[in-house]
């Protein structure tokens, strides 16, 4: 059992109600430990701890300075790799191969990398004409927006929250972060490396708790709380851009998607059976850029989804420590019945089943975790909820397309605009596609193939703004213009 507390101005501290809540494993359902349930007032204590620290050590460190720790933060959280690993484990349940070989060491990287942007970006400078002949000089400088409120989720939740206080501190902004409920364990270990490594109290600050009516919901509507980033469902996206109003704050948002995968009868038939496998049943199908909707042109339908049947049905379920074990279960009780509800949903609408659409039979305590099968549909019309609404679980409806610009309008026919894959050997077409279809993010015979100086986001209803890169400073920073008369 262990406990998790809040990690407010550098000290580890339990509510000052003293309630907490349960934290229960994904694997089997039992007890981890319990988690600080924070409210009203550790929010108001990490902001203003946050809000101390910009005036303090951390806000006047040199930029050089600044840089050196984050990457003595990354260096620390290399140092603990099996800690993070085995916290990361326990929270969701998932491979050891997935946590180990992406999502820990993308935490570690989104401290150099955008400390590194930060050092690096120029600014921009233009001369200008005035009537005296002696011309200006403009000038724009980064500043720090202050207080930045992270909310982050649970389907990788390292790599989500580091992904946002990595650029935000290389920027010189202090966080109060509120990981999901689900998933506390990580963005506690932090503190410890964050006071390890000597980053300033207050900097980096931890409020455990719910989200609608509770600590969530009162960091986004903090008054000293400058901006907001957020990681999650559409529809909370819609209640924090509501709370950002008053007060005039900034916002950036990655929320949900409901992703297309196309596959042209050109590809490279292995790879796009592996990458469309990856894309929908990774992490047990809890990615926001997974892909629930495929289309398969028509000559190769039958053989890609007998292919990719046999993918889902060699699955080796089991604990991250399991040796082989590939696949994990879904985060919680609560989302196991909701993807559930939407296996059950496809049944009633109609739905061809593929393989997969209940629940695996597993040995043991492993019985009570939350595990379903991975699960292929075919036969639904483009109507059918299962094929428009994002389920967040391992699961994706297959249809068949004739021509680019049916699969364009296929693919376009959705609410959300996160992401699309597209597997074709044939260069023009792909960069047809890419060019036609209304997402953020196109990979073309790849996916999940992250440069973090690119931009990333969501069109349409998955996000507002754009993070990674250069663009991550855009949000982070307030740049200001100075004109010097010459
Ligand atoms: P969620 O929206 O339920 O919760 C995310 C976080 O918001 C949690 O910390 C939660 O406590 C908090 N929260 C909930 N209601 C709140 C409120 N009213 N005010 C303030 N905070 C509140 O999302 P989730 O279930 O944790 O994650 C899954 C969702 O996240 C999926 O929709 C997925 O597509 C999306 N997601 C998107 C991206 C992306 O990059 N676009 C990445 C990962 C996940
Ligand atoms: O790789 C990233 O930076 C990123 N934001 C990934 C999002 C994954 C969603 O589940």
């Amino acid at each position: 059992m262990q406990n998790f507390q809040h990690f407010i101005n550098g000290q580890f501290v339990a509510s000052a109600s003293g309630k907490t809540f349960e934290k229960r494993s994904p694997l089997d359902n039992a007890r981890l430990g319990l988690v600080a349930e924070g409210g009203q007032r550790e929010v108001d204590a990490a902001v203003a701890a946050a809000k101390a620290a910009l005036k303090g050590d951390w806000g006047k460190m040199p930029t050089d300075k600044r840089v050196a720790m984050l990457h003595a933060v990354a260096d620390g959280i290399t140092k603990r790799f099996d800690d993070f690993v085995a916290a990361e484990e326990a929270d969701t349940g998932q491979p050891h191969h997935v946590i180990a070989h992406a999502f820990v060491p993308r935490g570690a990287a989104n401290f150099k990398i955008f400390a590194d942007i930060v050092k690096n970006v120029p600014a921009e400078s233009f001369v200008m004409d005035t009537p005296d002949g002696a011309g200006a000089l403009n000038y724009a400088i980064r500043k720090p927006k202050g207080v930045i409120g992270v909310i982050s989720p649970w389907n990788a939740p390292f790599l989500l929250m580091t992904w946002k206080v990595g650029p935000a501190l290389a920027c010189g902004n202090t966080v109060v972060v509120k990981p999901s409920e689900e998933t506390p364990a990580t963005a506690t270990l932090l503190g410890e490396v964050m006071n390890a490594v000597g980053v300033p109290p207050g900097v980096y600050n931890v409020v455990h708790g719910f989200g609608p009516d509770a600590a969530g919901e009162q960091l986004t509507r903090h008054d000293d709380v400058d901006a907001i980033t957020f990681t999650g469902e559409t529809r909370t996206g819609t209640a924090i851009m509501k709370a950002a109003a008053d007060g005039i704050r900034d916002v950036s948002f990655e929320l949900g998607g409901k992703n297309a995968g196309i596959v042209f009868a050109d590809c490279d038939f292995d790879a796009a059976v592996e990458g469309i496998f990856r894309s929908a049943f990774m992490n047990t199908g809890q990615v926001c850029l997974g892909t629930e909707r495929v289309y398969v042109e028509r000559p190769l339908f039958d053989r890609f989804v007998a292919a990719l049947k046999a993918r889902c049905e060699a699955v080796k379920y089991g604990r991250p420590s399991d040796a082989g074990s590939n696949y994990g279960p879904l985060i919680s009780q609560e989302h196991k019945r909701k993807v559930l509800s939407y296996y059950a949903k496809a049944v009633a609408e109609g739905a061809n089943i593929v393989t997969g659409g209940g629940v695996p039979d597993l040995p043991g305590i492993l019985a009570e975790g939350a595990w379903v099968q991975p699960t292929i549909w075919t036969g639904l019309p483009e109507t059918a909820s299962v094929v428009r609404e994002e389920i967040f679980g391992p699961c994706c409806h297959i249809r068949p397309f004739d021509s680019e610009d049916e699969v364009v309008a296929l693919a376009n026919a959705n609410r959300y605009g996160l992401s699309t894959t597209i597997w074709t050997e044939n260069l023009k077409r792909a960069h047809r596609m890419a060019a036609a279809v209304e997402v953020g993010i196109t990979w073309v015979n790849s996916w999940f193939l992250r440069d973090l100086r690119t931009p990333f986001g969501g069109s349409k209803q998955s996000g507002i703004g754009r993070e990674g890169g250069v663009h991550s400073l855009e949000f982070y920073t307030d740049l200001r213009n100075v004109c010097i008369k010459l």
